[in-house]
């Protein structure tokens, strides 16, 4: 793309909500039971890194139509949206409208872009991680150094009613997975593993720490890619004091448990998949039951607290044998949290073209593809089929007393015996008083980090 000679006005944003509260809870959308949490989805993790690093470029969240419809009216260079599979109904209508309005270019990307319609309604199309390419070709200036942007997710409790319990402090350290899971649009997205600069991440931790926020989730596909570079990240949260909890495997984490949790790891999520090793080989997951099964010993003795992933609807699966598969999960591999998914097909990766080949995808709405619904012709069982096994393995697999709950109870005790009853002002009290009071919805630009003289 030719530079421009003046800077052309751009806006990036996401689909639009329907209703003041319909933030996307990809939490919350795992239990049948109540008290249960919840994590609306508020802030678009993409936009803001861009906003951080490209600051020229102006970003809206999750607007409602009329907040989005009155925001086009301001007149725009370029209108682009970030978005996921899920969301492409939305996009495609507000493309639309902004067409209508007289912007003349519209742009997609996030992972949603890997479906071949964004080349029908976008005039530009932009794959993987965006910040560098945006700031070289708009404005022709280069990145010094990828800065880490504020990313606070509301984690709440639903008694009903809602209850805001924390806010909790989102780190990337890394990005892209050297993993080839054939489900994962990841080794499409951002193929080649990379390192969040060390500074970056002070930066963030400190300012989180600045702000009240005592927790911090990383969210990277794989923590621990690059061993010395999540080690130093690790120091660095032991240093802050921080509570953290990594999205990584089950066989790096038991690894290194011991050493995770003297340095604050108080939970971690993995993905289990599925309990059948034939499988777990044929999606290249690289794991097995056994190794799962120590790890759920491992982690029950060191009172970590894990969120298991576990998708539904392999093409040997029948109903039966799901059933059957949520019988072995509760008697050998019950961790304290599912987050529960029925198998996707998403553009791009080794399933979809091999589901699309040999069974057909059939689903044309593209909200079913937000992994909760059957989109393929599947040999053994039907959509409403799949739909009732979900809610079962939900019913049966997040139950308060026996899994959540009491995986909370047992950090608490955790916490209870290192603190003794400080824990409940520093991990009740005053959470709960700052997430009263911290508005994630602001986007804040973060200051720079002082160097130590
Ligand atoms: C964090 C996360 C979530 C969070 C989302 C929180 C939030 N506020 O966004 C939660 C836990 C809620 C979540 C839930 C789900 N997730 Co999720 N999630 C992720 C995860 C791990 C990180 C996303 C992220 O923040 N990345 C970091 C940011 C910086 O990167 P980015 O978003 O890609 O943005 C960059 C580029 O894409 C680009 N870009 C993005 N948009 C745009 C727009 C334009 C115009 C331009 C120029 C550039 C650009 O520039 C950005 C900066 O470099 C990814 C895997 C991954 N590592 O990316 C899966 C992933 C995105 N999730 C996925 C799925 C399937 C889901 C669920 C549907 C699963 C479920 N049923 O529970 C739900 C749906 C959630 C929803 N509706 O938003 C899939 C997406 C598949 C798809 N095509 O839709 C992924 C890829 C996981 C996977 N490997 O399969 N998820």
């Amino acid at each position: 793309m030719p530079r421009p000679t003046t800077n052309p006005k751009i806006l990036l944003t996401t689909a639009y909500r329907h209703s003041k509260n319909d933030y996307y809870d990809a939490i919350g959308a795992n239990f049948v039971r109540t008290p249960r949490f919840a994590i609306p989805r508020t802030v678009a993790s993409g936009l803001r890194f861009i906003k951080q690093n490209v600051p020229d470029i102006e970003i809206m969240e999750y607007p409602l139509w009329h907040e989005f419809t009155a925001k086009l009216a301001e007149g725009w260079d370029v209108v682009g949206f970030s978005f996921f599979q899920h969301d492409i109904g939305e996009v495609l209508e507000m493309a639309a409208e902004a067409r209508r309005q007289g912007v003349k270019e519209i742009w997609a990307g996030g992972y949603g872009a890997l479906d071949s319609i964004a080349e029908e309604f976008a005039d530009r199309v932009f794959y993987g991680y965006s910040e560098e390419q945006l700031l070289a070709e708009l404005f022709g200036r280069k990145l010094d150094r990828l800065r880490h942007p504020p990313l606070v997710w509301p984690l709440n409790i639903n008694l009903p009613p809602a209850i805001p319990y924390k806010k909790l402090g989102i780190v990337n350290t890394q990005r892209g997975c050297p993993y080839r899971c054939t489900f994962c649009q990841t080794p499409v997205h951002a193929p080649h593993p990379s390192r969040i600069p060390l500074e970056s991440i002070e930066e963030i931790i400190r300012y989180y720490r600045s702000v009240g926020i005592n927790e911090v989730w990383i969210i990277d596909e794989t923590f621990y890619t690059f061993p010395s570079h999540s080690k130093a990240v690790i120091d660095m949260l032991a240093r802050y004091d921080m509570h953290w909890k990594p999205m990584t495997r089950a066989d790096l984490c038991l690894e290194h448990l011991d050493s995770w949790v003297d340095r604050g790891m108080v939970m971690v999520s993995v993905g289990v998949e599925s309990v059948n090793n034939e499988i777990l080989a044929k999606i290249g997951k690289r794991t097995n039951i056994e190794l799962m099964q120590e790890f759920r010993r491992r982690t029950i003795e060191k009172k970590v607290f894990v969120l298991a992933y576990y998708m539904l609807g392999y093409e040997e699966n029948t109903y039966e044998s799901i059933l059957r598969d949520i019988e072995v999960i509760r008697k050998n591999l019950w961790f304290d949290l599912f987050q529960l998914t029925v198998m996707t097909p998403y553009p791009r990766t080794p399933l979809w073209y091999d589901l699309e080949s040999r069974y057909g995808i059939f689903e044309r709405d593209y909200h079913k593809f937000d992994a909760r619904h059957l989109v393929w012709n599947h040999p053994n069982i039907s959509p409403r089929q799949m739909d009732k096994l979900l809610r079962m393995a939900m019913a049966h697999l997040n139950i308060p007393m026996r899994n959540y709950i009491k995986g909370l109870i047992g950090l608490g005790q955790r916490r209870i015996h290192q603190k003794g009853f400080g824990f409940l002002w520093d991990d009740v009290a005053r959470p709960f008083l700052h997430s009263l009071r911290y508005n994630e919805r602001k986007q804040v630009s973060l200051p720079r980090l002082e160097k130590k003289p």
